[in-house]
C-alpha cells in the first residue's frame, strides 16, 4: 500500500517537473503506457482473490485517476506557457509599409503590351494569328511575294544572308512577316483572315531604325474582298487601338511589289511639344502600307486569282507603340534598361481587353 504511494508521490513529482510537453508526455507513457508502471499494477489484480483485488483494485484505480487529472493540468499550464512565449516572441510591426504582391512586381514590355493590344483588336473581328520561322528562303521571303530575281526591289530591302548552300541558294533572316502569309496561303483554303505579328530584321540602324524591328501584317482572302473591307478594318482598329471615338485617315498611292493597287495611309493627328493626339488637329501621320494581293502573289501561293481576290497591310509595332506611349528613342525599345522598364511597363495582371480598357 505504502509502495502506491511512493509511486503515486514519485510519478506526481515527475509531472511537476516535466518542463515541456515531450517531457510530460514521456512521465505519462512510464506510467500509464502499455508497459507502464500503474499498468503493470493494474496487470497484478488478475492474480489476486476478490477482497484483495476489491480494495487493492480500488486504491490502483485511485492513484491512475490522480495521474491522469494532474497529467491533464500540467499538459494546460505547459500549453498556455508555450502561447505566452510566442506571443512574446512573434510581434508583428503593423506600420511596416505593405510589400507589392510578388507577381505584380515585374513590368510586360510596352512592346509585349501593344503586341497583346492589337491581335485582342484584331481577334475581335475574326483574325486569327499564325507565326512562322525567322530565318526564311528566299523563295518565301522575296520570290513568290513578286520580287522577280535580280529586281531592284530586293535591294529595297537590307537582307542579312546566310553563307550560300552548295546548290547556290542562301538562307536569310526574314525582312518582313509576309512569308507568313504565303505560308498561311499554301497550307490553307481561303476565307483567309489573319494576321501575322513577329519580328523582322534589315541591314539598317540609325535614330528611327533598329536591325531587329518588329511587323504585324494582316491578310484577307475571300471571292469578293475588296479596299472597301479594307479601309473600314483600318479604321476601327485606329479607333481601338488609339481610344479614339473618330480618326481621320488618308490613303495615298504608292508601290509595292506584292499588291496592286498598293497605298500608304497616314493619320491625322496634333503635335504638341511631346505629346500626339488622335482624331484631331492638322498633322499627318504615316502608320502603314497596304493594297490588293497582287495576282501573281496568289498564284505564287496556289490560289486562282480569277477566284479569289483580297488585301493586306503591314505596319511596324514598334512604330505604333512609340506613339501610342509617347517614347521618343526607338533604341530604348531594345536596351534592356529595367529603370526605363518600370517607368514604360505595364502592370502584368492588367491585361488588355477591349471590353475592359486595352491600356488602363
Ligand atoms: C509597310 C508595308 C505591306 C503587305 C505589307 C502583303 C503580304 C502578302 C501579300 C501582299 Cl502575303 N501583301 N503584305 C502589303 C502591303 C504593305 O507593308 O510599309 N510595312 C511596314
Amino acid at each position: 500500500m505504502s509502495d502506491l504511494t511512493t509511486l503515486q508521490q514519485q510519478i506526481l513529482a515527475d509531472i511537476a517537473g516535466a518542463s515541456d510537453e515531450a517531457a510530460l508526455e514521456a512521465v505519462r507513457v512510464a506510467a500509464l503506457g502499455k508497459k507502464g508502471s500503474i499498468s503493470a499494477l493494474l496487470a497484478t489484480l488478475g492474480k489476486m482473490t476478490p477482497e484483495e483485488r476489491k480494495t487493492e483494485g480500488a486504491a490502483i484505480n485511485l492513484a491512475k485517476d490522480a495521474v491522469s487529472q494532474a497529467l491533464t493540468a500540467r499538459r494546460d499550464v505547459l500549453k498556455s506557457a508555450a502561447l505566452d512565449a510566442r506571443l512574446a516572441s512573434e510581434t508583428i510591426d503593423v506600420t511596416l509599409p505593405l510589400r507589392e504582391n510578388p507577381a505584380e512586381l515585374g513590368r510586360v514590355h510596352p512592346l509585349s503590351q501593344t503586341w497583346d493590344e492589337l491581335t485582342t483588336i484584331f481577334a475581335d473581328m475574326g483574325f486569327a494569328v499564325a507565326e512562322g520561322p525567322d530565318i526564311e528562303t528566299d523563295d518565301y521571303n522575296f520570290t513568290k511575294l513578286n520580287f522577280p530575281e535580280g529586281h531592284p526591289a530586293r535591294e529595297m530591302h537590307d537582307t542579312f544572308y546566310f553563307n550560300p548552300k552548295e546548290d547556290g541558294s542562301r538562307l536569310l533572316l526574314r525582312t518582313h512577316t509576309s512569308p507568313v502569309q504565303v505560308r498561311t496561303m499554301l497550307s490553307q483554303k481561303p476565307p483567309i483572315r489573319v494576321i501575322c505579328p513577329g519580328r523582322t530584321y534589315r541591314s539598317d540602324s540609325d535614330q528611327t531604325h533598329t536591325p531587329m524591328f518588329h511587323q504585324v501584317e494582316g491578310l484577307v482572302i475571300d471571292k469578293t474582298s475588296h479596299l472597301g473591307h479594307l479601309k473600314w478594318i483600318l479604321q476601327e482598329f485606329c479607333k481601338a487601338f488609339f481610344e479614339v471615338d473618330h480618326v481621320n485617315m488618308r490613303f495615298r498611292p504608292s508601290f509595292f511589289p506584292f499588291t496592286e493597287p498598293s497605298l500608304e495611309v497616314d493619320i491625322q493627328c496634333r503635335r504638341d511639344k511631346n505629346e500626339i493626339r488622335f482624331g484631331e488637329g492638322e498633322d499627318w501621320l504615316e502608320i502603314l502600307g497596304c493594297g490588293m494581293v497582287h495576282p501573281n502573289v496568289l498564284r505564287a501561293c496556289d490560289i486562282d486569282p480569277d477566284v479569289y481576290q483580297g488585301f493586306a497591310w503591314g505596319m511596324g509595332i514598334d512604330r505604333i507603340a512609340m506613339l501610342k506611349y509617347g517614347m521618343a528613342d526607338l533604341r530604348q525599345l531594345f536596351e534592356g534598361d529595367v529603370r526605363w522598364l518600370n517607368h514604360y511597363g505595364f502592370k502584368p495582371l492588367e491585361m488588355p481587353t477591349l471590353a475592359g480598357g486595352l491600356s488602363t
